[in-house]
């Protein structure tokens, strides 16, 4: 049975793969942030992704590498820097120098979130990054192609849309993808006999699709799920939004400067809830200080 090392594996898409893909494969997971319990036929090492050495120890004897691991949202070039530049570069560096032919790269539709929603893109496209994150996605998948070209690495890159058992709003009816989906995919990035240096769009087969999924579907992708399903439930609720991010397909990423990280650690939530009520006290002692004045 194949070993397969997934980074960031404590995260939302780490723990739908860990449930599909349990019995298939002995899975070895990684995290800066400790993932308890373990099921069967699972190791847990923990690694921070600025430490080659850490990635040198998970990569050690794994047949494949599926990189998840690194900051998740848009956020300050101090926080993208570390995590998915420096992060990505350890963790395609550690998997080369232990001779790990096979890298799965969780790319993302915001290396390509500049383009309308009026437009379908494929595989070939220019990237476009909507974000710093973005261009970190971008810059992973330039590496992934130097890795397969210079090294002989064998690299699938997966512009995941969002990954959730329904989607979330409109946006997402066009990029959604069914854990389910997810996990058939990332198996074809693994087994595939013959992929030296691939870009697919890890979507379900939505009738809104803003993609052109050839690619996967050439490698034998055959999604079970569409969006369409929960789009009349969905949209009777949806509000308008900000007009920027209703032209793109990126969406916030286009305008905003920072999102929320869905994934900090215990410590940073901590302080940004401490931060939060300090900002909060703050408002509420101007706020009484001005109808005093008044
Ligand atoms: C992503 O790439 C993010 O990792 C995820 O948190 C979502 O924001 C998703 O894109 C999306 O576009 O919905």
């Amino acid at each position: 049975m194949k070993t397969i090392l997934i980074t960031g594996a404590a995260g939302g898409i780490g723990g739908h793969l860990r449930r599909a893909l349990a019995g298939k494969y002995k899975l070895r997971l990684s995290d800066r942030r400790p993932i308890k319990p373990l099921a069967k036929g699972e190791s847990f090492v923990r690694a921070e992704l600025t430490r080659l050495g850490d990635l040198l120890r998970a990569t050690k004897g794994v047949d494949a590498v599926v990189h998840l691991g690194g900051y998740s949202v848009e956020g300050r070039w101090e926080d993208i820097h570390p995590a998915n530049i420096v992060g990505c570069y350890n963790a395609f560096e550690a998997a080369r120098r232990n001779g790990v032919k096979r890298f799965l790269f969780a790319s993302s539709n915001h290396a390509v979130g500049y383009y309308r929603r009026d437009e379908v893109i494929d595989h070939r496209v220019m990237v476009r990054p909507d974000s710093r994150y973005g261009v970190a996605k971008a810059f992973g998948e330039a590496l992934g192609r130097l890795y397969a070209d210079k090294y002989g690495m064998q690299v699938f890159c997966m512009r995941i849309g969002n990954v959730n058992p329904a989607p979330l709003d409109k946006r997402r009816l066009s990029i959604w993808i069914s854990p389910r989906d997810m996990a058939q995919l990332v198996e074809i990035g693994i087994e595939h006999p013959e992929i030296r240096f691939e870009i697919v769009y890890g979507v379900s087969g939505n009738a809104r699709s803003w993609y052109d999924n050839e690619n996967a579907f050439r490698l034998g992708y055959l999604p079970q799920d569409d969006s369409e399903v929960f789009a009349q439930a969905l949209l009777a609720r949806e509000q308008p939004g900000d007009p920027r991010a209703e032209t793109y397909q990126g969406g916030v990423f286009v305008h905003a400067e920072m999102i929320e990280n869905p994934a900090p650690l215990p410590t940073a939530r901590r302080r940004s809830a401490k931060k939060r009520r300090t900002v909060g006290t703050a408002k509420k002692a101007t706020a009484v200080s001005k109808a005093k004045k008044k």
